[in-house]
């Protein structure tokens, strides 16, 4: 009876100690212990030796016993995993295919760029509809009905307006954008908006029928012209770095007065004169002025006591100067051996 519960107890812990790597080895496994000529069976042959009053104890530990088995079977086949582990020839160590990794597009690149150095002067970010109806787009800027601008030769008209209708368009301009801002808000007013607009005009290498602009518009009690040309100024700092130079040269917006362009050194040749300056050495980046007071007074806004200066550009050309790419249509006909090569700013 010793003897027994010793041999019980040497099985059970070489039990414990098995390993398995293999099918094979769980199979040999269960043959071992478990099968019809296995070591479980055969201790359980030994009960007819055990006298009937140890009969129920011994029953029990051999209950046990066997349950001990089984449940390491289990574990073992556990261990195995899924058929998928089975070696067919699948080396998993190896490398998977890399992902390959998108670009961003070269415009959006650089507006995210200008929009963050004017995010850092403290403009908020604003954005509107790309469908407007004309107040928006065009009579509260102070254009005229009689206005170039917007003749159909010009402006892509949605819907066209009647006697009681007002006419819906894609936006020409971002000013629309800033003309909500005005109409919700009150001075101080501190945003730039960026976005994509419309031009009704033949496709070229220099013309597209939609481009990206950013506009700004900044009023408040005593904004000057000193305060246009140093934000503007700081801008091209920070965009083309501090070698940079501007000039201003007076111009002429119907939405504000006095208005400016700005000139900035060229980038490509350094002003020794190349194509894109037209060997001026400068090249024209956007326009700006004072609001006029006709714009302000369309929100309600007195312009006796807050002034403002607006400016627009087109990403576009600010891309052009960064990367050289000239023809305009690259920038829409998504072909990826060009918008690859934009990795970062
Ligand atoms: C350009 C010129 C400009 C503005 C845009 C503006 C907006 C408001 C009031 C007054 Cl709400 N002005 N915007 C002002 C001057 C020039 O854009 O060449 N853009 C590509």
């Amino acid at each position: 009876m010793e003897q027994l519960l010793q041999q019980i107890q040497d099985i059970q812990n070489e039990i414990t100690a098995v390993q398995a790597t293999s099918h094979e080895e769980v199979e040999q496994f269960r043959i071992k212990y478990l099968g019809t000529k296995g070591l479980v069976k055969q201790i359980m042959g030994e009960m007819k030796q055990v006298p009937n009053e140890k009969k129920k104890e011994f029953g029990q530990i051999l209950n046990a016993f066997k349950l001990h088995a089984e449940a390491k079977l289990e574990v073992l086949q556990a261990g195995l995993g899924d058929e998928a582990e089975e070696d067919n020839g699948t080396d998993y160590s190896m490398p998977g295919d890399p992902t390959p990794v998108g670009t961003r597009h070269p415009l959006n690149l650089v507006r995210n760029q200008m929009v963050s150095i004017f995010k850092r002067l403290g403009f908020a970010v604003a954005e509107g509809p790309e469908i407007e109806d004309d107040w928006h787009n065009f009579g509260a800027m102070n254009l005229p009905l009689d206005h170039p601008a917007r003749d159909m030769q010009d402006t892509f008209y949605v819907k066209e307006g009647t006697e009681t209708e007002s006419a819906w368009l894609l936006r020409t301009h971002t000013s629309s954008v800033q003309a909500r801002v005005m109409e919700t808000q009150k001075p101080p007013i501190r945003v730039i908006c960026p976005g994509r607009v419309y031009r009704n005009e033949t496709i070229s290498a220099r013309a597209h029928c939609f481009f990206h602009q950013v506009e700004g518009l900044y009023i408040d009690e005593n904004v000057s012209f000193a305060d246009l040309k140093q934000t503007l100024y700081f801008f091209v700092q920070e965009m083309f770095g501090k070698d940079v130079k501007v000039r201003f040269r007076p111009s002429y917006f119907p939405f504000t007065e006095p208005s400016a362009e700005m000139d900035i050194s060229c980038q490509i040749c350094a002003g020794k004169g190349c194509n894109i300056c037209k060997h001026t050495g400068w090249v024209e980046i956007l326009g700006s002025g004072m609001v006029h007071p006709k714009v302000l007074e369309n929100f309600g806004i007195d312009p006796e006591k807050y002034t403002g200066f607006a400016f627009g550009m087109g990403v576009e050309r600010i891309a052009q100067l960064k990367y050289q790419v000239n023809d305009l249509r690259l920038y829409s006909q998504n072909d990826l051996r060009f918008l690859q090569q934009f990795k970062s700013v």
